[in-house]
């Protein structure tokens, strides 16, 4: 017999189909954002990153030209199990020699060879405007700017990125997620707070005023408690985007598990959400002290982040995004590890005795439910995710890296 053998008998003795769970998860969409690939650098711009966030490192082989970046998420995907959905920011847009649009200008056209990457794989595309990083923020303000014609540049990118998640849907076939987040704040205690967020919202209304199929494009807002530089107050905070979504039809609220106190959890946050919409959508990160974006990994929070949105049977309600960023190691490592990380969390989450454990907590049986909420951890899950990944064609443990190495030897070591 072998070891996934052993392992399916152990689970079936807690009534787990690993089996099931397998291809289930072979077919959950999880977005990878390009972002890792290249420091959120983008190629329309060759401002500085900011706007309060900021990646750190300066590991060798980064991603310049999109031909670059395009190749690079192919050896990501190569190194990953399950179903890839890709996630630009419109930062990616990409020009033909001598051309140039600003953000408030982009079209389709300009997004055209990403959309013959995703169909040449079978990909969907999730979408982001960007705002930040460019010299149209002004005093760290974009969609809440005082300024009329700052926040009208911001409006038309945003009503722009609407007709360019249009185009990714009816392309692909398959629904844009299209996400709204500004870092808007001051860095100093305002003397308005209110203002700014009048603003903000007349802002999103006319960005969501755009034409389009809400069965296609799903706009969503991401909110923040604070940025670099931004500390004392963020405009978008978790009471403004939350209310948003659930005053405006068709917008979905966006948690980014990095976007919280620190002592916050989505985990708990998920359930909350899923009591009231129909659809939300995750950023999974992980903050070290701050909002620090690094790699995600099989911990304590991504399990419990995983654990509900399978147990609340919402794999179809929750649109789940990776957006993390780490340029002090190789970024290909990077990428796949998060990638990897997150299946591996909803594969665990899709093997423990829910229902059991479920049923021992309505009973009030609390010291059951402790002593078996601890022994699943020790099933031998790390069978079945070999197995997972098998089925998937791609390696189950750490040899994956080999090919990484290889190809910073080969490909990322010979970059200028
Ligand atoms: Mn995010």
């Amino acid at each position: 017999m072998t070891r996934y053998e052993e392992a399916k008998k152990r689970y079936a003795a807690y009534g787990i189909d690993t089996d099931a769970a397998i291809e289930k998860l072979k077919n959950i969409p999880v977005s990878l954002h390009c972002w890792q690939g290249d420091d959120v650098g983008g190629f329309d711009s060759k401002d500085a990153l900011s706007g309060g966030i900021m990646t750190t490192g300066n590991y060798p082989g980064k991603a310049t030209t999109p031909e670059e970046l395009m190749m690079d998420i192919d050896k990501v995907i190569s190194l990953c199990p399950g179903k890839i959905k890709l996630n630009l920011h419109a930062c990616y847009a990409i020009f033909e020699d001598g051309e140039f649009a600003d953000r408030d200008q982009l079209q389709p056209k300009h997004f055209k060879k990403w959309v013959e990457f995703a169909k040449e794989r079978g990909l969907g595309i999730d979408f982001n405007p960007t705002f930040f990083s460019h010299p149209m923020v002004k005093d760290g303000l974009t969609l809440s700017s005082p300024d009329e014609t700052v926040r009208r540049f911001w409006v038309e990118h945003g009503k722009a990125c609407i007709r360019i998640s249009q185009y990714f849907a009816e392309e692909t076939g398959i629904p844009c997620v299209m996400n709204i987040w500004a870092g808007d704040g001051y860095k100093d205690i305002p003397a308005d707070r209110m203002g700014p967020r009048l603003r903000y919202k007349k802002s999103f209304e006319e960005i969501i005023a755009e034409p389009h199929d809400p069965a296609l494009v799903k706009p969503c807002v991401e909110s923040k408690v604070f940025g670099i530089g931004v500390e004392s107050y963020t405009a978008g905070s978790a009471e403004f985007t939350l209310n948003f979504a659930a005053t405006h039809e068709g917008v979905l609220p966006l948690m980014d598990n990095g976007h919280y106190h620190p002592q916050e959890f989505v985990s708990d946050k998920i359930p909350a959400l899923l009591c009231f919409f129909p659809e939300l959508a995750l950023h999974i990160t992980r903050g070290v002290r701050w909002d620090s974006d690094h790699v995600v990994l099989f911990d304590d929070e991504t399990k419990e982040m995983a654990k509900e949105v399978v147990r609340n049977d919402a794999l179809d309600r929750v649109y789940m995004a990776l957006d993390y960023f780490d340029a002090s190691i190789n970024r290909i490592a990077a990428w796949t590890m998060g990638f990897r990380s997150w299946q591996k969390a909803l594969l665990n989450a899709m093997c423990l005795p829910n229902k059991q454990l479920k049923e021992l907590q309505d009973a009030g049986k609390f010291t059951e439910l402790f002593v078996k909420q601890e022994e699943a951890k020790l099933l031998p899950f790390a069978d079945v995710w070999e197995h997972y990944c098998e089925v998937c064609g791609v390696k189950a443990g750490s040899e994956w890296f080999d090919e990484v190495q290889a190809y910073e030897k080969e490909v990322l070591s010979k970059r200028g």
